[in-house]
């Protein structure tokens, strides 16, 4: 299994970073890359470093980092929407997207030292992580103190039923555009037409104001203020290493964990807010578990959203789905939509890990397991673990290297069976020899 990871991710490495897949994904994405990072630590530190070194090299002056930052070399109809729609250069001169994604990226520098520390790499590496931080408390925060996204893509699970109803106020438009993405996966596991052209319309309407006005869609959504509080608190520790002062991060952290207890959480789970009414969009995304990552959650929150993620979520069978089973939008291979995907359930086991081990464990067993019976797939289904999506999808991969190096092999089944051997798995076991020494 750890052969076969490190294979998927030496084949998807385009020589300063990796991309998501060969097929569906050919460019390099920003919390993809956090993730491939964390899994590289595990094997090759130095090329976690250059990973995420290379995304922050296509960093906008205002401190954005982009969603995607395009190679060059792959043509402009590969993927849709591709550089000519979003007509954008990073200072560096690549053409990039002009949103965000949840900034997991200091939790992936702060692990990618601990691996091998590198106290250079941190001091290269804070004041990046520090202006995209202000990116987002200059250009998307609210009187509440939350920060806020202005596209589904921006959420990184980009077809929620959690956005079915601020997607209402977005008007589809005119199509005038060809989905790519349906040229790889089939349509049932990929968001509909109609939600597409919201899509492009909103990534358009952005674009025309030069990247500056939220349109039709703002929202707060848990996971991103989650990723956005953890990145403070580990901007803490980094500073803390470089001998700079922690305070001010460890304080930011405080706050946006209050921020969020006391506006996105009502009864045993946080919601998305809608900046345009106000209100609670109450949905049912495992998106509102992922506060477990903030260290300063107040314990009662804490034991509330176990209580959910075992009573809604079925987290004792250790298959996390995206949206919990027992609601009416559920879907079990429809994109974010209801299918376990190996970010979502490691972000929840990090939230887990010290304070319910006797969850985290079968969290694990269970990323092992999908993995193992399905292969490197982008998602599963969180009954039969059939795999989803694209193949040797990079982020899956990746975190399974971090979580079997914490917590073992146990989840991989004792007896029969070869790693990935449902159709379309793992194929043919690969020798990776030479590249792991790189
Ligand atoms: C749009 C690359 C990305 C992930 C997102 C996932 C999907 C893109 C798409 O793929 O989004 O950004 O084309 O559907 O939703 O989380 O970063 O893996």
């Amino acid at each position: 299994m750890i052969r076969a990871a490190v294979r998927v991710l030496v084949s998807n490495w385009d020589g300063g970073y990796t991309i998501p897949s060969r097929r569906l994904y050919p460019h390099q994405w920003s919390w993809d890359s956090a993730f491939v990072a964390i899994g590289n630590a595990r094997w090759s530190p130095r090329r976690a470093r250059t990973e995420l070194l290379s995304l922050f090299g296509a960093q906008w002056y205002d401190g954005r980092v982009p969603h995607i930052v395009f190679n060059p070399a792959v043509p402009d109809g590969a993927y849709f929407p591709g550089p000519a729609f979003w007509r954008s250069r990073a200072p560096s001169g690549s053409a990039t997207s002009g949103l965000v994604q949840p900034p997991v990226h200091a939790l992936a520098a702060w692990k990618t030292h601990l691996a091998e520390p590198d106290v250079a790499f941190l001091r290269r590496i804070y004041p990046r992580l520090v202006a995209q931080q202000e990116f987002l408390r200059v250009a998307r925060r609210s009187p509440e103190g939350l920060v806020s996204i202005v596209h589904p893509w921006e959420s990184g699970m980009d077809n929620s039923p959690a956005w079915d109803l601020p997607l209402q106020a977005v008007e589809a438009g005119a199509a005038g555009f060809v989905r790519k993405d349906l040229d790889a996966v089939s349509a049932d596991e990929r968001p509909t037409d109609r939600d597409y052209q919201r899509y492009v319309a909103l990534a358009r309407a952005y674009r025309d104001s030069g990247y500056r006005d939220p349109g039709a869609f703002q929202v707060e959504d848990p996971l991103f203020n989650a990723a956005y509080g953890v990145a403070e608190s580990t901007l803490a520790k980094i500073a803390a290493e470089c001998g700079l002062d922690p305070a001010p991060h460890e304080r930011e952290a405080a706050s946006i964990t209050a921020a969020m207890v006391e506006h996105l959480y009502d009864d045993g789970l946080f919601h998305a807010r809608d900046v345009r009414t106000g209100c609670l969009v109450r949905s049912s995304s495992a998106a509102g578990l992922t506060p477990l990552l903030l260290p300063g959650l107040p314990r009662e929150i804490v034991n509330a959203l176990v209580g959910t993620a075992l009573d809604r979520f079925a987290l004792k069978d250790g298959v996390l789905p995206s949206y919990s089973p027992s609601a009416p939008e559920f879907d079990t291979a429809r994109y974010w939509r209801g299918p376990s995907w190996i970010n979502l359930a490691w972000l929840v086991w990090q939230g887990l890990k010290d304070r319910r081990p006797d969850l985290a464990a079968p969290l694990a067993e269970g990323m092992i397991a999908a993995v193992f019976g399905a292969g490197f797939r982008e998602y599963f289904d969180p009954f039969t673990l059939r795999g989803h999506g694209c193949h040797d999808f990079s982020w899956s991969a990746a975190l399974i290297l971090d979580v079997v190096a914490e917590h073992g092999l146990e989840g991989v089944p004792a007896a029969g069976g070869e790693v990935g051997e449902q159709p379309g798995g793992f194929g043919e076991a690969g020798d990776v020899g030479d590249h792991v020494l790189l």
